[in-house]
């Protein structure tokens, strides 16, 4: 079977995601970059492989995948080991909730298509769109830290990364590229600074990534 080819963009924080998947799972694969910056990923080309036009989009197994959750659904299903959720069933509602309040009710509203239809046909200023961004991202992690308090360890949730932490750790990245203050969430910087450490996470980070 050919190698997984992992269509990206370095600071895509959906891609990062994926990114760390695949390294938790220790599955090798090769780079396609798609510069969002220069709307690569509105190419025929590339909405012939993806037709939301979004980046990541996994090529693996004769398979082409899209959306970064059902991604991990998917690598977790073929290697299950380390798992990304808890076997538990009530453990697992909670480890996904803490997942999808990021990738569904954070990171949408800020996506790049959302944040130029404010500054181009909506006429939004810089600074109004910094403070939209802001506004959602402090929401959205200050709700998140409440959610996790109760169950979390060194990672999210108890001490081991789960697809919280997948989602976690790119979102902070880009909460930080925002200058959005993290003070107030203790429970979600302890649980990014040990992600941070590990292998699996490090290599995914857009720093280390071809561009
Ligand atoms: N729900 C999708 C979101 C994918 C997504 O929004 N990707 C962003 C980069 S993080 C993108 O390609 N944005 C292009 C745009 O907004 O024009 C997933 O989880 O894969």
């Amino acid at each position: 079977m050919p190698r997984a080819v992992l269509h990206d963009y370095f600071r895509s924080s959906a891609s990062y995601r994926v990114r760390i998947a695949l390294n938790l799972k220790g599955i090798d694969y090769d780079q396609r970059p798609v510069n969002l910056a220069k709307g690569a990923h509105r190419d025929a080309a590339f909405q012939e492989l993806n037709p939301q036009g979004f980046v990541p989009m996994l090529e693996i197994d004769g398979h082409r995948l899209t959306q970064s959750l059902a991604i991990c659904n998917y690598l977790n299903s073929i290697v299950p080991e380390p798992p990304f959720m808890p076997a538990d069933a009530a453990e697992r509602a909670h480890v996904l909730a803490l997942a999808l309040a990021v990738a569904c009710d954070i990171h949408p509203l800020n996506n790049l298509r959302v944040l130029k239809y404010l500054q181009g046909p909506l006429g939004v200023g810089e600074d109004a769109k910094d403070e939209w961004y802001r506004h959602w991202v402090i929401e959205g992690l200050s709700a998140l830290e409440e959610m996790a308090r109760p169950h979390a360890g060194a990672f999210l949730f108890g001490d081991a990364p789960t697809v919280a932490d997948i989602c976690l750790v790119p979102q902070l990245y880009n909460a930080r590229r925002f200058s959005v203050p993290l003070a107030d969430y203790p429970t979600l910087r302890r649980a990014d600074e040990t992600a941070s450490a590990h292998a699996a996470f490090a290599a995914a980070h857009p720093d280390r990534q071809e561009h």
